[in-house]
């Protein structure tokens, strides 16, 4: 069944070790991304393509958030940037031919490599229930059947509406309003599983759940430290950042279990230098910690800066601790009691090494921590940046030049989706601007996240998934769980660019919508419409694809949901929605048909003249001119203008080339919007993981050729590993310690207490191991392939995203 590895993931065999960089980027690394372009998109294609990346009236390269420099090179992307785009960009289709072809079977025996390799989705497609193939359906039919489901259910919140981050804002704002409009706040997202923890951990602290640095922020400050995140292969731009940073005399400290090439040095393509010599060294000090030792490292940073003011004076801000900050006495006494022995085991750094990373924030007159999922993803990742939090206010290090934090999204328009509206727990002041606006009452109870929304699919309590791109089957936690709760959901529907094991892994029916992508040109209303895009610093601008679509077939995202609005909620659209479809098999559960509470269909009198058949909530839903929305997107942007404040002259400001910066108000004015209106001082005691005997503890991490659930090939250059993803890194010194050999194929069991105290055992088949310079206990293999391992209930606290950086494993030998 589909819970088994597809056959031709099995190529642990083929796996090629060599070995591991110490420069990332460089020559080799355009030219590799030069050769993915042109197979995919042949050269022509390939220059005009590459050349209008993060350009300004170009569009937003839709690889990572990292911001765009404000000079620009002609060539403004990277090697992955580039293969983002490549993929996107390919001139390889999946067309209705391809679907009567392959039958869901064969298509799920294949890798997520394999899936992706076959092009862009072309056609509207529909799997009828136990049907053995997808077939074409109108785009009319189509979101008919799908207003129809939506409408069907009983209750609101048995529907689930989930978005990955690479939505625009416009598409993005349209759909939270479609998804309240229907009646629920099911907006799980990808953020659930990435950043989660940084925007619950901020919020608490500084009133605001956004990174306080800009770009120039990076190139001034004193001292950078980048834990949890390895930009080489997934923020490549970053590199530039860090070694303008540098030439001004900035101290580099990389926190890391992994000696990831990109920290250690960097040859830019873009400058002379970087070709003619050995690229500059980037990280000066590189603690290499444990799996989970963060806590610890910045609990002891903040020790050591204490102790020295204590000592010699002249350390701390008093002047921002008193006026900006509360909870400082308490944060000092907790330092005072916790003991090096604990905090030298936590991080597996001896106390000379902590102390000297304490010495560089000590000598620092500005310092900015970066981060990304290495922070993010452990049970203690909230306490964890909580604890970076009061490092920096220390100092002071939060609103002014050179100094704050700095978390590093991921998808290109991840912050801005949640900007916009995308959460599951919106904010009551976000609900009341939209009710005024739209004339409608949204709903207020909280939503599901991701792993609340699987666990409901899971309990038979959702008949209807839609996600606005993503994967959501290949990205979420536990596999096999999550294979089963798909199937268990009556309708599942995917807006996508690519194929992906979402597409095979579906609900009793399920819908294939194909959109558009960044670098599509987007014609609508008789004119070329833009988007925008927030990056990670909260810089908002506009993006324009300029490549013909794939198809004359696909519709934008914002059109599918402005449909989608016209059929639910009336309209110019609204003739068509009294045609909707009735539920597939009503047989199903036909008390659920009886007694629809206040969810009627109302005839075109009741529901005020302006929207005949009206199918939900007559009275409560929102109103809008939803063809004049599809067809003139800066509509759209006047509405997200009026509801969410920082856009203010939003057109105005994004015309060509301008940016956008959204208020902040702990950067701008040091203003915290906590509860007191200070940044808040935590006292978190102590977590880090314990591994049990002869266990050892697995990150699940993102290899070179891959963009999260997408695969771009099978090489991870800079660690040395070629033609194959099924491999484990292990010291090899555990590898010894644990009876195993180098090579060894072996199985990866996952072991996690439930909660009736039982261990539950998940198993991940033929990993090869590779000894690597990984810390003793950790071990490394990459997602998604061991998704599988990560228990569903295993999860952040706070923040409820899954553990994907500590899960507790045991190799098993396979009988050979
Ligand atoms: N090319 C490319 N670019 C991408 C992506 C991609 O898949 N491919 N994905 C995008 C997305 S959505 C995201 S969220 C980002 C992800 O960007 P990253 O967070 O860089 O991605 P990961 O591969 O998960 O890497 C985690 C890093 O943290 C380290 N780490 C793991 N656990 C710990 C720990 O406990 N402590 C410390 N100090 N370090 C730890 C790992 O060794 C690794 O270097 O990249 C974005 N950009
Ligand atoms: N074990 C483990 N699990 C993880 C992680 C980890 O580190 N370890 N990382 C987590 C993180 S940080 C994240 S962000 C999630 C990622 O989770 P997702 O965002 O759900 O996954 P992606 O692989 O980025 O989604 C790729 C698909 O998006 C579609 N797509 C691409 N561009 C567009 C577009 O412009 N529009 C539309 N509609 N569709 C598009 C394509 O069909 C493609 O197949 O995974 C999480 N899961
Ligand atoms: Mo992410």
């Amino acid at each position: 069944m589909a819970t088994k590895p597809p056959k031709a993931d099995i190529d642990e065999s083929r796996v090629r070790v060599t070995q591991t960089k110490r420069v990332a980027v460089g020559v080799p690394a355009v030219l590799h991304a030069l050769q993915i372009a042109n197979e995919q998109m042949g050269v022509t294609r390939s220059v005009q393509t590459l050349l209008r990346v993060n350009q300004k009236d170009g569009f937003d390269c839709p690889g990572c958030a990292w911001p765009e420099e404000d000079k620009r090179h002609t060539a403004e992307f990277c090697e992955n940037g580039a293969k983002a785009v490549a993929e996107e960009a390919t001139l390889r289709r999946v067309s209705p031919e391809f679907f009567a072809a392959h039958s869901i079977d064969e298509l799920r025996a294949h890798d997520d490599w394999w899936l992706g390799q076959q092009g862009r989705l072309t056609h509207p497609m529909i799997l009828d229930e136990g049907a053995t193939h997808y077939r074409p359906i109108s785009w009319d039919d189509a979101l008919r059947e799908i207003a129809g489901a939506i409408a069907h259910v009983a209750d609101p919140d048995e529907t689930v509406f989930y978005t990955s981050g690479r939505t625009s804002n416009e598409a993005a704002f349209l759909y939270q309003l479609l998804v309240r409009g229907v009646g629920t706040n099911n907006l799980p997202d990808c953020s659930n599983m990435c950043h989660e923890s940084s925007g619950s951990a901020l919020t608490e602290t500084i009133g605001i759940g956004k990174g306080t640095v800009s770009i120039e922020d990076i190139h001034e400050a004193d001292l950078l430290i980048v834990a949890g995140q390895n930009p080489g292969t997934n923020h490549p731009r970053m590199l530039s950042a860090l070694e303008k940073a540098k030439a001004r005399g900035a101290t580099i400290i990389a926190v890391n279990p992994l000696p990831e090439a990109g920290l250690m040095r960097f040859e830019n393509p873009q400058t002379v230098k970087g070709v003619a010599f050995r690229g500059t060294k980037l990280a000066d000090q590189f603690a290499q910690i444990r799996l989970g030792g963060d806590q610890a490292l910045f609990q002891a940073i903040g020790k050591h800066l204490l102790e020295a003011e204590e000592r010699d004076g002249g350390v701390l801000d008093h002047a921002f601790i008193a006026e900006h900050t509360s909870g400082f006495e308490a944060y000092r006494q907790a330092r005072a009691d916790a003991s090096w022995r604990e905090l030298v085991e936590a991080t597996g750094l001896p106390e000379k090494t902590l102390r000297r990373v304490g010495e560089a924030v000590r000598m620092s007159k500005a310092t900015i921590v970066c981060w990304a999922m290495g922070l993010t993803q452990h049970k203690h990742s909230v306490p964890t940046l909580r604890d970076i939090v009061d490092v920096l206010l220390l100092q002071g290090n939060i609103g002014r030049p050179g100094a704050g934090v700095c978390p590093v999204r991921g998808h290109s328009n991840v912050q801005g989706d949640r900007t916009v509206g995308i959460y599951e727990k919106p904010s009551a002041a976000f609900l009341d601007a939209l009710d005024a606006e739209f004339g409608f009452a949204a709903p207020r109870e909280h939503g599901f996240d991701t792993v609340g929304a699987i666990r409901a699919m899971r309990d038979g309590g959702v008949r209807f998934f839609m996600g606005m791109g993503g994967n959501f089957v290949s990205a979420t936690p536990d596999t096999a769980v999550v294979e089963a709760a798909m199937g268990r959901v009556d309708l599942t529907v995917q807006v996508s660019t690519k194929l992906n094991r979402s597409h095979v892994v579906t609900g009793r029916r399920a819908i294939i919508l194909p959109t558009l992508g960044r670098t599509d040109r987007d014609q609508r209303g008789g004119r070329e419409q833009r988007v925008t895009v927030e990056d990670s610093m909260g810089a908002v601008h506009a993006s324009r694809g300029r490549l013909a679509p794939p198809s004359e077939e696909l519709l934008s995202e914002v059109a599918i949901v402005a449909r989608l609005c016209g059929l639910l909620f009336g309209g110019a659209d609204a003739a068509a929605s009294a045609r909707l479809a009735p539920p597939a098999s009503p047989g199903a559960a036909p008390e659920q048909d009886i007694d629809r509470g206040q969810v009627e269909r109302t005839s075109a009198e009741e529901a005020d003249g302006s929207n005949p058949a009206e199918v939900r909530h007559p009275l409560n839903v929102p109103r809008a001119d939803w063809a004049a929305l599809e067809a003139d997107y800066a509509l759209i942007r006047s509405h997200i203008e009026r509801v969410i404040p920082g856009f203010d002259d939003y057109e105005a400001r994004i015309d060509k080339g301008r940016t956008l910066h959204l208020p902040n108000g702990p950067r701008d004015a040091r203003r915290f919007a906590t509860a007191d209106g200070k940044a808040r001082f935590t006292v978190n005691p102590l977590e880090f993981p314990r591994i049990p005997r002869g266990r050892l503890l697995l990150q699940t991490l993102r290899s070179h050729d891959q963009y999260n659930t997408t695969i771009y090939g099978k090489d991870d250059r800079y660690r040395g590993i070629h033609g194959g993803r099924r491999v484990v890194l292990v010291n090899a010194k555990d590898i010894m310690a644990l009876g195993f050999a180098p090579d060894e194929v072996v199985d990866l069991v996952s072991e996690w207490t439930g909660p009736d105290g039982r261990i539950e055992e998940r198993r991940a088949e033929r990993f090869r191991i590779v000894p690597y310079r990984t810390p003793r206990g950790n071990a490394a293999a990459y997602y998604p392939e061991t998704n599988v391992l990560v228990p569903l209930d295993s999860v952040a606290d706070v923040s409820g995203t899954p553990t994907s950086k500590s899960v507790v494993v045991r190799l098993e030998h396979r009988d050979r």
